[in-house]
Parts: structure tokens; sequence; C-alpha cells
């Protein structure tokens, strides 16, 4: 069967689709959503999963996310597509400025719903510290200014961040779950 992935954003959507390969198809539905204006990213993620599964008449998942550092109580977190947009990597670093308690979270929140169903959604946390300044050219967003383990995010593959990261917490769980329900 295809799942669909409503998102504007490839680089969430070549993740989730390395992780499902060999599970099944996904497919990719860049269309706009409301998001709503809440601090809790799983109250967007299901809100923005059923008006997605009436919307289109079908199953989707989408996925909300966001970088909190911990110095800025939180900051970007629920703004992060908005800080990215805005100020970006250079603005985040230059808030950060000087700052040596550089611990940051990047959080995923997938959100499942069919049509007439309940939203469903499963959450990934990802630990991490904040650079001094941006390092590689792979990922997207904050990951060049994101390093786990003292490896720059911005310097590993798909692979190797699919290893580790929110997002892959998220969409396993999700992942297994689906399973079951395609084989009740
Ligand atoms: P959607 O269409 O799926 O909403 P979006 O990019 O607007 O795509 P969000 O609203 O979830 O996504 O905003 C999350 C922001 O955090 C966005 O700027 C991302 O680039 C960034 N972000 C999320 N996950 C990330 C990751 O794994 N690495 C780097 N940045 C990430
Ligand atoms: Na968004």
């Amino acid at each position: 069967p295809t799942l669909y992935f409503v998102t504007h954003n490839a680089g969430k959507f070549r993740e989730a689709q390395a992780l499902f390969r060999e599970y099944f198809n996904l497919e990719q539905i860049d269309m706009t959503y409301p998001e709503l204006q809440e601090d809790d990213l799983s109250k967007i993620a299901a809100y923005g999963a059923r008006y997605c599964s009436v919307e289109l008449d079908r199953p989707v998942i989408v996925e909300d996310s966001g970088l909190f550092i911990d110095a800025l109580n939180g900051f970007p977190g629920p703004y992060s597509a908005y800080v990215q947009k805005t100020i970006g990597n250079k603005g985040i670093l230059k808030l950060m400025e000087g700052v040596s308690a550089r611990r940051a979270e990047f959080r995923s929140v997938v959100a499942y719903c069919a049509p007439g169903e309940e939203p469903t959604v499963f959450t990934g946390i990802w630990w991490g510290d904040l650079l001094t300044e941006e390092v590689g050219t792979g990922g997207f967003g904050y990951d060049p200014i994101f390093s786990y383990r003292r490896f720059p995010v911005g310097e590993m593959t798909v692979e190797q961040k699919n290893e580790v990261s929110h997002r892959r917490r998220a969409l396993l769980e999700f992942r297994q779950w689906y399973e079951n329900k395609l084989n009740a």
C-alpha cells in the first residue's frame, strides 16, 4: 500500500522515505494545511493530520518538529519554521554568542490519521549541542549548527542521521504501529 506524507519539506520526506523503503511505499504531498498557533507540537500535528485526511480523503501522516534550546528557554520551539525562514542559523548563532550552555534538543511529532478516525501521534527527541558556526552541507534546516556526540549533523549522511535522530524515533514507532494495523 501507499502512504501519503503531507509536507513541504523535502529533507523530512527524504529521511522518512529511507526509513520506510522496505516496508511500504511513501509519497509526498506538498500541500498547505492550517497550523494551530500552539505550544504543543502534538496538538499541531494531530490537527494537521485530521485536516489533511479529510481534505484528501485518504490516510496521511504529517510531522511537526522543532529545535528547543535550553539557554533560550526552549526557543525557537514551535516557532522553528518561522525562525529558520527569518533569522536563520546565523541569527540563532548570534543569539547564542558567548553562551557556554549549548544543550538543545530536536523534537519530532508524527501524526497519522485516516478519514473519519481519530489521529494517533508518535514522538521522538534528540539531544545534542549547538555549534558555534555552521558546519557541513548535509541535512536541512538547523542541521549545520547541531552536533550529536561531537559529530556535526551537517556532515552526516541521511543514513547516519536516520540511526539516531528525533525523526527516526518517531517514525519507527509509527512504522511498527502501522504494520500491526495493516496486518490486523
Ligand atoms: P512542513 O511542511 O512539514 O510543516 P516545515 O519545514 O514547515 O515543513 P515544521 O513546521 O515542522 O516543518 O518546522 C520545523 C522547523 O524545524 C523547520 O524549519 C525545519 O527545517 C526545522 N527542523 C525540523 N527537523 C529538523 C531536522 O531534523 N534538522 C534540522 N532542522 C529541522
Ligand atoms: Na510547517
